[in-house]
């Protein structure tokens, strides 16, 4: 007999009888066994949708250095949407209609405009999204925004779920590279924590490299309904990620480099890193009080290591803490090691007494199991629960929190439950609902950063594999490998109840408020059919709407030079029904959604016939749908 057989008759032996003796020995064990084998079997026999099926959960995905957004259907993970943030996109025209750019460019700092002018651009178009979530209210979803950061180029969108839309891009200043962002869970977002992960000299104007004494690191409460900043906090050491209670007293932000240094050694040395506490009432009351000061328009705090004030706590915790997550218990933080093979457990309730008594920072620490290698997030089921990614390991542990925190009192027990082989290198994992109060404890995503051989050799870039992990019996199962393109760090799974977006825009929709106050002032009235060219100077204004499969203008003449603006109307209101306009030999092309309206400028620097059409399929006559631009020569 092989080893390998015997192996399989072994584990089969073993199985059948450890069920055996389960069933004759305990009834209760009977039905439990039967009840978690049915579940399993109904939350993973529904992960295959039928065509037609809807999924019971939207998930938001981030996209790293593409830049976008994703909506994936779980549990089947269909993709189902790309919503262009900080990237540019060729079918919506995102980064090239006056609504976009608005929103691109209207909260760039002065000196951002300046140094893109110099290199031809009027914005960034990239950007490195990593952490999406959603707004709360009482500690769960509330369906209205989603918020993101941008670490390339220090930036913080937010994407309307009604029309699921970005409508709101703000950089960041003083902060260097936004990493961690969370909402505010109590009592609702409120605000968007969100961490600067490279430090550098508070006045970063050039003078200043080899004196790390002058770095710092800047952590930012944004306003999640005006998206200003709220005010920000200097910190000693820089700024990973970040979650917050669900008291709405304290945020929490691991450093990886407490010791503040430039190159890989200094940045390990001490055995010891830390995570900072942020203390809200006191930020609060240090604000009212004056205690800041204003830097490029913003109240900065000093909450750095001894500075004494009651800002900032920092807890000790083991070399090169990563991802920080909240527990739906509302008790516990969770500080993934990394380099380290534990996961530190902060009590929420103790952390009080290191602000008021002045206690040792790790009193509020109640365990901290050894799981295995490269520790990077954890995510949580309703059941008590913890699922931590092993990036080194290549898995998933699941893990039993009150047994770890009876394991660090010193009882003789075994947090570890489960461990799941990935495939490969895990990053973020979700679970559904798992980051609210209201985790339900049915869908693990591991987010893995290599995929090697599971699929088709595509060439050197591989894709990532998002794997799909039923939760609900008490081992975990891997239902779904999930290839997908560069490089979704981070999601979450939202049940669909909470998400309600519209099937056609509103016409008074704000997106297009300067297009309506251009065209009041122009005497067009953009909620009908209008059809109109404006002259005003060398500005031409052309407005013109759509109906499939037509636009209302067949022709329009414009003189070389000419700045020419195209505002087009979109009059169906039918679910679906999208129209565009491209321009030949023009580089313009846009959606404009059932009942919206988008606009384009550009200099009219091409004589000749020049022929638009729809680009989004519309209707059976929409290679039909098209018109023409004469560009006329400017006589010298
Ligand atoms: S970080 Cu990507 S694996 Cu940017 Cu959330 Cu941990
Ligand atoms: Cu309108 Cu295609």
């Amino acid at each position: 007999m092989s080893n390998k057989f015997k192996d399989l008759v072994m584990t089969r032996r073993g199985m059948m009888g450890a069920t055996a003796s389960g069933a004759v020995l305990a009834g209760t064990g009977v039905g439990s066994t039967l009840m978690s084998t049915k579940a399993a079997e109904a939350a993973g026999g529904e992960y295959n949708l039928a065509p037609g099926e809807l999924d019971d959960y939207y998930g938001f995905w981030s996209s790293g250095q593409a830049g976008e957004l994703r909506i994936l259907g779980v549990p089947s993970m269909r993709e189902l949407m790309r919503i262009p943030v900080f990237n540019r996109c060729s079918a919506t025209g995102w980064g090239q209609t006056n609504e976009s750019l608005k929103i691109l460019t209207e909260n760039l700092l002065p000196e951002t405009k300046a140094f893109l002018a110099a290199n031809g651009k009027q914005t960034y178009d990239q950007g490195d999204l990593h952490h999406p979530h959603m707004s709360f209210t009482d500690g769960t979803y509330d369906g209205r925004y989603l918020f993101m950061n941008d670490k390339a180029n220090t930036r913080v969108a937010r994407v309307r779920c009604d029309i699921m839309k970005c409508d709101k891009i703000i950089e960041i200043p003083n902060a260097h590279d936004i990493h961690g962002l969370r909402p505010q869970k109590y009592p609702r977002t409120g605000y968007i924590f969100a961490n600067g992960e490279h430090e550098a000299p508070l006045i970063n104007d050039g003078k200043i490299l080899d004196k790390p004494e002058e770095y710092v690191n800047i952590f930012t409460a944004i306003d999640g309904d005006t998206m200003e900043i709220a005010w920000q906090v200097i910190v000693s050491g820089n700024l990973d990620n970040t979650d917050c209670d669900y008291h709405g007293k304290y945020a929490f932000s691991t450093s990886y480099n407490s010791e503040m240094g430039m190159n890989l050694a200094e940045m390990t040395a001490s055995e010891m890193d830390h995570v900072v506490v942020f203390n809200l009432k006191e930020i609060e009351a240090g604000v009212a009080a004056g205690d800041y000061r204003e830097l490029k328009g913003v109240k900065v705090l000093d909450g750095r290591k001894g500075q004494n004030k009651n800002y900032t706590r920092y807890i000790p915790i083991p070399n090169s803490p990563h991802g920080v997550n909240a527990a739906p218990d509302k008790k516990h933080i969770m500080i993934n090691g990394k380099l380290s093979p534990t996961v530190s457990v902060i009590a929420v309730d103790k952390v009080d007494a290191l602000f008021a008594d002045g206690a040792d920072e790790r009193s509020c620490i109640v365990a901290e199991p050894e799981l295995g290698l490269g520790p990077l997030h954890t995510a949580f089921d309703n059941r008590g629960n913890a699922y931590t990614t092993l990036f080194l390991d290549s898995q998933v542990v699941k893990w039993d929190i009150a047994k770890a925190i009876e394991a660090f009192g010193g009882a003789d027990v075994d947090p570890i439950v489960d461990k799941i082989d990935v495939h490969y290198q895990p990053g973020h994992n979700s679970t559904s609902m798992g980051e609210t109060a209201e985790a339900d404890g049915k869908w693990l995503i591991s987010m893995n950063k290599f995929s090697k051989d599971r699929f088709l050799n595509v060439g050197p870039l591989k894709p990532e594999n998002e794997q799909l992990i039923d939760i609900t019996g008490d081992k975990m199962k891997l239902v779904h490998d999930g290839p997908t393109f560069a490089e979704p760090h981070d999601s979450i799974i939202v049940r669909r109840d909470i998400v309600n977006p519209a099937h056609i825009y509103e016409r008074d929709d704000v997106t297009w408020e300067d297009a309506r106050k251009q065209a009041e002032a122009d005497g067009v009235d953009l909620d009908w059919g209008h059809d109109e060219v404006i002259r005003d100077g060398n500005k031409v204004r052309v407005y013109m709407s759509s109906v499939a499969p037509v636009f209302s203008m067949e022709k329009f003449t414009v003189t070389q030079g000419d700045e020419v603006t195209i505002y087009v109307t979109n009059m169906d209101d039918i679910d679906d029904v999208t129209h565009g306009l491209c321009m030949a030999n023009y580089g313009i092309a846009f959606e404009i959604g059932p009942q919206a309206t988008a606009s384009v400028t550009f200099i009219a620097a091409r004589p000749g016939v020049h022929w638009f059409y729809c680009q989004w399929f519309c209707h059976a006559l929409h290679m039909e749908m098209r018109g023409r631009m004469l560009v006329e020569p400017r006589s010298a």
